[in-house]
Formats: C-alpha cells, structure tokens, sequence
C-alpha cells in the first residue's frame, strides 16, 4: 500500500473517531439532564399547567402551591413544578444540573402590573452562572391567551426586556459593592440595552392557554430541546 492511501485511510478512522466521541458526549449530557423545570411566580398557571400537560386530561382547579410537583412528562423526562411563592421559589436552583429546559410561565393578563416581580425572577433565573454555562434554553409560556386582557407575545417580550435592563443596572451595582460570593453572570452586552438575543442560552416567547387547552408550543418547544 502506498502512503497516500495509508494517510487517507488514517485520516477517515480519526475522522471517525471524532464524530462517535462527540456524538457520545452531546448523547451522555442530554441523557443526564432530564427535568424540565416550570417556574414563574404564583398565579401564572404552573401546576394548571402541569396538571394538564401531564394527566392530558381537562383543566381542573389548582390552589397556590407550597411544595413542588414533580413526574413523568415525555418518555425520557420528569416535569418539576416549583412554586412562585418567594419563600419557596429559591428551590429551583438545586434542580440546574440536571435541568434540560425551563418553562417560564407568564401570566398575559397581568403581566404589565407584575413586570417588576417576574422580571426579578426571571433575573434569578437567567443570572445563574450554570444556566449560562450549560446554556440551558428557556421558553417564556405566555399563558391565559383565553381572555381578551392577555397582552400580545411580541409586547410581552419588549416589556421584559425594559425591565431587565433596569434590573440590571441596579443588581450588577449592588454585586460590585457587596463583593458577595453569590455570583450573578451578566446579563448580555456591556454598554448595550438588554436584549434576549445577546444571551449564552436561548430564550424564546410562545402563546399558550391552559384553560381553553392550548398547549401546543410549549409542548413542540419541549420535546425540540
Ligand atoms: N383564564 C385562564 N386561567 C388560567 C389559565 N391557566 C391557569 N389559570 C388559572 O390561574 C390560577 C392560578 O393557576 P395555578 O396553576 O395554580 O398557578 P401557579 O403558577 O401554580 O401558582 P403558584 O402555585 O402559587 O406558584 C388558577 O385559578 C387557574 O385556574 C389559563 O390559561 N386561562
Ligand atoms: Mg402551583
């Protein structure tokens, strides 16, 4: 054999090799994170939601949550519905490592008047410095498209991104001066206003409605990531 064909033939068995190594890798840590995580602050519709998606059955009256609920959504993966009440919440944060995507829900009807807690929130959320590391995608679920009061996704978005930037002018001062050790990333472009788009990770907007049972794109968005 002359060496031409054995540097080919060398060079496709490390092509190859290459390619099974990163295929088992993106395989081994898609398969150990398997939770998707609901959050949002109380009142959103989580647990409506979870209910639904989960038992595929009807709508059913939900009360404020105090614990998580956690099972079985799609074959290989576990839905956690953490509460939005403040003293609760903090929880989500043990469940990032094996986190595979995380449902924002946003309640459409009151989201102008409650901007300021759901984007701190969503801060929490985003500002963890594993979420921007494992790029973990997060769906904002416009919920409650049933009333007529609901804002559109578009205006959902742009009023979030408002009230992030303002967050983030004050949160990064205060992490400055306090020196904490709880490590906040920041969120975007320095010198530039906030926008979803300058994210580590994916951040998309869907409609959905859990009253009139509409669930479609969070349901596609699920099981894409
Ligand atoms: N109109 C309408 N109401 C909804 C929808 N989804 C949920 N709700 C109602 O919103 C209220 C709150 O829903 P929950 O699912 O309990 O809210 P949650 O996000 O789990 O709240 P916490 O457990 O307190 O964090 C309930 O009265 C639901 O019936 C929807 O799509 N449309
Ligand atoms: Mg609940």
């Amino acid at each position: 054999m002359d060496n031409a064909v054995l540097i080919k033939a060398a060079a496709a068995v490390a092509v190859m090799l290459i390619i099974t190594v990163i295929g088992l890798s993106l395989l081994t840590r898609k398969q150990g994170k398997n939770t998707i995580l609901l959050l949002g602050i109380s009142d959103a519709g989580k647990t409506a939601m979870y209910i639904l998606q989960l038992k595929n059955g009807k709508h059913q009256p939900t009360v404020s949550s105090m614990k998580e609920n956690e099972g079985q959504i799609t074959i290989n993966n576990k839905a956690m519905d953490i509460p939005g009440h403040d003293r609760v919440r903090y929880r989500f944060a043990d469940f990032l490592p094996v986190t595979r995507s995380i449902v924002f829900v946003v309640d459409s009807t009151s989201v102008s008047r409650q901007i300021r807690p759901i984007a701190e929130y969503l801060y929490d959320v985003l500002a963890k410095p594993i979420v921007q590391k494992q790029r973990t995608p997060v769906l904002i679920a416009c919920n409650k498209t049933d009333m007529i009061t609901a804002l559109p996704t578009e205006k959902i978005k742009l009023l979030l991104e408002t009230e992030l930037n303002r967050l983030r002018g004050t949160r990064t001062a205060r992490v400055e001066q306090q020196e904490s050790d709880e490590q906040e990333a920041f969120l975007g472009y320095e010198g530039e206003d906030f926008k979803f788009d300058h994210l580590d990770n994916e951040v998309e907007f869907g409609s959905c409605s859990v009253e009139i049972q509409d669930l479609e794109n969070v349901k596609d968005w699920i099981v894409q990531q």
